[in-house]
């Protein structure tokens, strides 16, 4: 619930002060205001970031239209962000209709900016993006505008989204560009405290995406100033040569199509890994479309077609072999795809999935082209990438027949529950609760101390099995897998099926310690690469045992989850007397404590697992999970507290 203070007051004044296009303004903008979620999806950090994209989103539309070269980006003291380009500078002339001048009406228009990009024309419509710079004006408390153009300098200002300022020349310069300094409105915001990593890692995105421009981000918040500066020549191979830093690579460098002209400027990298998972990132306009789409498709069809192809006719495969499965064929890929497309639909329950049907043939056809030339230039990548295609169809087969293998003997042992489980009597799926537990001590003390009427409790046994090194056939077999798979209920890897799912909280529940989080990170690597929709639809928690008790004679105990709650307690409750237990493991708590600090909705602390950013948590199960030693001990140490808390 946001205060929006006197808001009827200030109409008023409006309707006294201006003629009736500028009263369409205002109410346009304070439209923004009422509904600002969508606008720009949220009014959390995520919405407040998006203010921040917004900007930089027109400073690369004009390096796009070939005028600007670089963008830098400040996070200044008290969260006021400022944004900088050293393109044309934004028009100054004035509109005759409105007789404001074009700057002025970038900031105070709804979709004003929608048709810029000098020729580019890539303007997002719709979707969360390319809403422009007149929403980040309303939602903020001051935005000012500075232009150098025309042999001038010229200054705005206003006030959550009302001129305070218009525009006036104050000042000679030969210089061209566009600044912008805005402080988002806190009435409005749930936060204004940026996250410099999650924008800092956009700003990476975006200058992959936009060769040759520069970006730059200073964070001044603290006293030790954070800053980065990212240009690659390379585009699209800058950033695969980025996602498989840590990996081992099945030949030199990505395999590059480009092409800008036509229908749909498409740009492509690929580069195949020995890993076993299938990383592919695709974008429309600059947006990563999570959800796939048209242009995804158009790829993989070409990817499967133009392999088969190849390994037939230079008898790789063998006719009785039958075809290559499109999945053998995307083992161990890492590509991005990126497309500009004139006027593209966004489907899907998030709008991140490309709708336009003409796209998939374009992509299709330029891929076969490009790619059947390279693996005939090129026949020992095209042979070491299809050894590997071959060995993955060969564990495809050998999986199939294992997990039919489950299948059958469910069917046949009726019950599809595993032994150690011990369920719990509610049957609406997401009443319950599934608390995954390691060692049978806990175990046991889980099972004591949980209210089963919701509460079901799975112990785990045995050597865990590190799925980022195995294939799916393993993973089918594995002793310790197979009950955590068929308590969840919804099957596994493309079988799985969210909506089968028999609780609506699974919960790891392990000590917190070094083993624990071990633990923890095999299954969530597990629950990342096999059953990834229970990750993103946020059905994965992590129990928090309390590191701490505080006893004293005449008081109740108290429970302390962190080292800080801790000190507090002992603040509050004085240092005499009192007796303080480090908890070092589950196993040392009776059923009723347990209970009380770890299980109890009332009083426990789970943290939710949540997949902001596939390319991170690609990269954190690469590393914590990989075989290349180095990288994974420059993680653990830079990394070491955020590790202990798993917070992916
Ligand atoms: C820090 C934020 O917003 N940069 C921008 C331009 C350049 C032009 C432009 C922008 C004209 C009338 C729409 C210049 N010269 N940085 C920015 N740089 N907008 S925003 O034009 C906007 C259109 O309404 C520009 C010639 N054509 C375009």
């Amino acid at each position: 619930m946001k205060l929006r203070k006197g808001m009827e007051v200030i109409m008023e004044k409006y309707e006294h002060e201006y003629g009736a296009e500028q009263i369409q303004v205002l109410e346009g903008l304070e439209a923004v205001r009422k509904r600002p979620g969508m606008y720009i999806g949220s009014v959390s950090i995520r919405g407040l970031h998006h203010l921040v994209y917004e900007i930089v989103d027109n400073c690369v539309d004009e390096a796009l239209a070939g005028y600007c070269t670089h963008i830098h980006i400040t996070i200044e003291k008290g969260n006021i962000i400022c944004v900088e380009d050293d393109g044309r500078g934004i028009p100054v002339d004035i509109h005759p209709k409105t007789k404001i001048s074009a700057a002025e009406t970038v900031y105070t228009v709804l979709h004003a900016g929608g048709k810029f990009g000098g020729d580019s024309g890539y303007k997002v419509s719709g979707g969360l993006h390319g809403v422009g710079a007149s929403v980040v004006n309303a939602l903020s408390e001051w935005t000012e505008v500075t232009i150098q153009r025309d042999g001038g300098i010229f200054y705005m200002k206003f006030e959550r989204g009302k001129t305070v300022q218009s525009l006036k020349k104050i000042g000679e310069s030969t210089k061209t560009g566009t600044k912008v300094r805005f402080l988002a409105d806190s009435t409005i915001f749930e936060t204004l405290d940026y996250d410099y990593t999650t924008l800092e890692d956009r700003f990476r995105e975006m200058a992959f995406l936009t060769k040759g421009l520069k970006i730059s981000i200073e964070d001044l918040r603290e006293e030790a100033p954070k800053k980065a500066e990212f240009h690659f020549e390379g585009g699209l191979i800058s950033f695969v040569d980025y996602l498989n830093k840590n990996k081992e690579k099945l030949h030199k460098s990505p395999i590059y199509i480009e092409k800008n002209d036509g229908e749909v400027p498409t740009e492509i990298a690929i580069q195949y890994t020995t890993a076993y998972s299938e990383n592919i990132y695709t974008f429309v306009n600059n947006i990563n479309t999570i959800e796939g789409g048209t242009h995804l498709e158009g790829f993989k069809r070409a990817l499967t077609k133009t392999f088969n192809d190849y390994a037939k006719s230079h008898n790789l495969l063998k006719e009785k072999d039958g075809n290559l499965q499109g999945e053998d064929i995307r083992e161990g890929i890492t590509a991005v795809i990126s497309v500009k497309v004139k006027e593209p639909q966004f489907e899907g329950q998030t709008k991140t999935k490309l709708g336009n049907s003409n796209v998939t043939g374009v992509v299709q056809s330029l891929v076969s082209e490009a790619l059947s030339n390279f693996l005939e230039e090129n026949p020992s990548v095209a042979k070491a990438i299809l050894e590997k295609c071959i060995s993955a169809s060969r564990a495809r087969e050998a999986a199939r027949k294992a997990r039919e293998l489950v299948r059958r003997k469910n069917a046949l042992e009726s019950t599809t529950l595993p032994g150690k489980l011990a369920d719990c009597s509610e049957k609406d799926a997401s009443q319950c609760e599934v608390y995954i537990v390691e060692g049978d001590s806990a175990g046991g003390s889980a099972k004591q101390g949980r209210d089963r009427r919701f509460q079901a409790i799975l112990p785990l046994w045995g050597k865990m099995l590190n799925v980022e090194k195995s294939r799916a056939d393993k993973i089918y077999n594995n002793e310790k897998l197979q009950p955590v798979i068929l308590a969840v209920g919804a099957g596994i890897g493309a079988d799985f099926d969210i909506s089968k799912i028999r609780y609506g909280k699974v919960i790891i529940m392990a000590d917190a310690d070094v083993d624990g989080a071990h633990i923890r990170t095999l299954l969530l690597t597990f629950f990342f690469r096999y059953m990834r929709p229970l990750i993103e639809n946020g059905n994965v928690y992590l129990a928090q045992p309390p590191l701490y008790k505080i006893s004293k004679r005449g008081m109740k105990d108290i429970y302390c989850y962190t080292d800080e709650e801790m000190d507090n307690a002992l603040k509050e409750v004085g240092n005499e007397n009192v007796n303080i237990q480090r908890y070092k493991g589950l196993g040392e708590m009776n059923p009723e404590q347990l209970w009380e600090t770890t299980m109890d909705p009332k009083n426990r602390i789970l943290i939710q697992v949540k997949l902001e950013d596939a390319i991170k948590a690609d990269e954190i199960f690469t590393i914590l999970m990989g075989d290349e030693i180095a990288p994974r001990r420059e993680f653990i140490e830079q990394n070491a507290r955020k590790v202990k808390n798993l917070d992916i």
